[in-house]
C-alpha cells in the first residue's frame, strides 16, 4: 500500500503539473489571430464559440490525464505488487460481479458527464442569435468572395498577395488583396458555399472550420470580441493551389465598419470578376513551394 501511495505522488508531482500548466489555455501567452513560429497548443480565442471549445478542451484534457494517471497507477501497483517474485502464490478468483458493474458503469457515466456539454456547444455553435447581419462566403479555386446582403449587396474577391509584393509586416501565405471586414461586438450570421469543388473557410482564432460546398448553404456564426486581424486557410483540399487560399479577417469598430462599407460599396461597385482576371494575369501567386 505504502508503495502504490508513493508511485501515486511520484506521477502528480512529477508528471501532472507540467501536463497541465503547458495545455490549459488562458489565452493571453501568444498575439492574437494567427499562429507565432514554435507556438503550441490553440490560437487566443477572439469569439464566444472558441472560448467554449477552449473551455470544453480543457475539461476533456482534465478527465483524460485522471483516466491515465489512475490506469498508470493501478498497472503499476499490480507490477510490484503481483510480481511472481512477490506474490508466488496467485489468487484464483475469477469473477467478481460488484466489480464488473463499477467498470461498466463508470465508463458509461465518464461518457453521460462529457456528451451533455459536448451537445450542448455543438447547439450553441450551430446558429446565431439575432444575427445583426448577414456576411456570405463563396469559395472559389482559388480564393474567397465576399458578399454583404444586408449593406447593399456588394461583393469582392479576396486573393493571396504573392512573396514578391508582400508589404513589411505582412505574414507570408497568409495576406491578401482585400481582407473581408467585420464589425467587433456584433452577431454575424456567416453563410458559407461554393462555385466550384468544396472548400473550407477555417479560423482557428474563431472556432469555425466550415466546408464551402456548391449548391448547398453551411452556416456558421461570430460575434468577435475584439477589433483586430485574424487569419486562416482553406482546409479542404481543393485543387493545385488549395494552400494558396488564405483568409484575412479584419475586424473593426461598429462606425470604423460603416465609413468602409461607404468606402466599399463604391470600390467594388463595378469589379467584374477581378480574381479571375489577376489569377489570369498572375499565372497563379509567385509563392515558394
Ligand atoms: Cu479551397
Amino acid at each position: 500500500m505504502v508503495g502504490m501511495l508513493k508511485i501515486i505522488k511520484f506521477l502528480a508531482l512529477a508528471l501532472v503539473p507540467g501536463a497541465l500548466s503547458s495545455a490549459f489555455m488562458t489565452g493571453d501567452a501568444f498575439a492574437a489571430g494567427r499562429s507565432e513560429p514554435w507556438q503550441m497548443w490553440f490560437q487566443p480565442a477572439a469569439t464566444p464559440v472558441m472560448e467554449r471549445i477552449m473551455s470544453f478542451h480543457n475539461m476533456l484534457l482534465f478527465i483524460e490525464v485522471s483516466i491515465v494517471v489512475f490506469v498508470l497507477s493501478i498497472m503499476c501497483y499490480i507490477i510490484y505488487r503481483f510480481n511472481a517474485k512477490s506474490n508466488p502464490v496467485p489468487s484464483k478468483t475469477t469473477h467478481n460481479t460488484m466489480l464488473e458493474v463499477i467498470w461498466t458503469g463508470v465508463p458509461i457515466l465518464i461518457l453521460v458527464i462529457i456528451a451533455i456539454p459536448s451537445l450542448k456547444l455543438l447547439y450553441f455553435a450551430d446558429k446565431a442569435q439575432d444575427a445583426e447581419m448577414t456576411l456570405k462566403v463563396t469559395g472559389n479555386q482559388w480564393y474567397w468572395s465576399y458578399s454583404y446582403p444586408d449593406q447593399g449587396d456588394f461583393e469582392f474577391d479576396s486573393v493571396i498577395v504573392p512573396d514578391d509584393e508582400l508589404k513589411k509586416g505582412q505574414p507570408r501565405l497568409l495576406t491578401v488583396d482585400n481582407p473581408v471586414v467585420l464589425p467587433a461586438r456584433t452577431n454575424i450570421r456567416l453563410l458559407f458555399t461554393s462555385s466550384d469543388v468544396i472548400h473550407n473557410w477555417a479560423v482557428p482564432s474563431f472556432g469555425i472550420k466550415l466546408d464551402a460546398v456548391a449548391g448547398r448553404t453551411n452556416e456558421a456564426w461570430v460575434n468577435i470580441n475584439e477589433e483586430g486581424d485574424y487569419y486562416g486557410m482553406c482546409s479542404e483540399l481543393c485543387g493545385v493551389n488549395h494552400a494558396f487560399m488564405p483568409i484575412h479577417v479584419k475586424a473593426m469598430s461598429k462606425a470604423d465598419f460603416a465609413a468602409w462599407v461607404e468606402k466599399a460599396k463604391k470600390e467594388f461597385a463595378s469589379e467584374e470578376t477581378p480574381a479571375a482576371a489577376k489569377l489570369a494575369k498572375a499565372d497563379m501567386p509567385n509563392v515558394s513551394r
